[in-house]
């Protein structure tokens, strides 16, 4: 039997090792073509993104979903991790998958029911799963309505790091904080400290980040991993991920 960490885990450990901070582009299937796909990501993996991960919240064809992780596949080296909202977020072309409970969900289904439908799925694809716990903030998201979410308050920081903490224990080797992807508002500051202060394993922050400013003042609170997604679906906003990337490798080059 083997437990062991995966290439990818192990990558984005070394990738943390190195930068102190990183940052990973999401893509949207449903949002995108697969032209466009391949495109977003050569252009991110030349800004400095560390990964790829391709997910939505709503329903993707699996058709779709294949062709385009396997055009990012040929156009990029870096890997290509689904973030799925179901089974149906699952292809076999992915190097691995985040291995993710919606941990505030109200519905089993999206806590343990999915993942135990999807398992054998991930086992015979011999997709690299990664244990993660994910935690949905504030309730006007798709992710919140889809994931059947008792979302956690922006004013409540201790709800969000006890989840964290619960999810470390569990044995989950990453924990996400979510906003939602285009989210008013990123995952608010005291919420992100405090959950790093409860947390050893690696922070992803992801939702609604815009700008540099942004990032930065997420990574300074103790995000280790940023997730951008909608600032990529703008063809014009190039400068803006550059900036990210930027605002993120500062913090992570001179934390303590
Ligand atoms: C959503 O956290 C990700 O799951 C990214 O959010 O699209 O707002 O960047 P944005």
């Amino acid at each position: 039997m083997n437990l062991a960490r995966g290439k990818v885990e192990a990558y984005l450990l070394e990738e943390l090792k190195r930068h102190g901070k990183i940052q990973i582009t999401l893509i949207d299937p449903e949002k995108v073509e697969v032209d466009t796909a391949s495109n977003t990501a050569v252009e991110t993996e030349s800004l400095g993104s560390s990964a790829i991960m391709v997910g939505s919240s709503t329903l993707t064809s699996p058709t779709k979903l294949d062709e385009i992780v396997q055009s990012i596949k040929k156009a990029v080296s870096i890997p290509v991790i689904l973030f799925p909202n179901n089974i149906t977020g699952i292809s076999k072309y992915a190097d691995a998958i985040w291995f993710m409970s919606l941990l505030n969900s109200s519905d089993p289904y999206y806590i343990i029911g999915a993942q135990m439908l999807g398992a054998p799925l991930v086992r015979k694809y011999g997709i690299e799963p990664i244990p993660m716990g994910y935690i949905v903030v504030g309730d006007d998201s798709a992710v919140s309505v889809v994931g059947q979410v008792k979302a956690i308050p922006r004013n409540k920081p201790e709800l969000a790091a006890a989840y964290a903490l619960a999810a470390q224990y569990l044995g989950m080797r990453f924990v996400y904080l979510e906003a939602g992807s285009g989210a008013k508002e990123p995952v608010p500051r005291e919420m992100v400290n405090l959950t790093k202060r409860y947390v050893d394993v690696p922070l992803i922050v992801g939702g609604g980040i815009k700008t540099g400013d942004q990032a930065r003042m997420i990574a300074e609170a103790g995000a280790d991993i940023i997730v951008t997604g909608t600032i990529t679906e703008d063809p014009k906003a190039k400068c803006g991920l550059q900036d990210i990337i930027r605002s993120i490798r500062t913090v992570g080059e001179h934390r303590g």
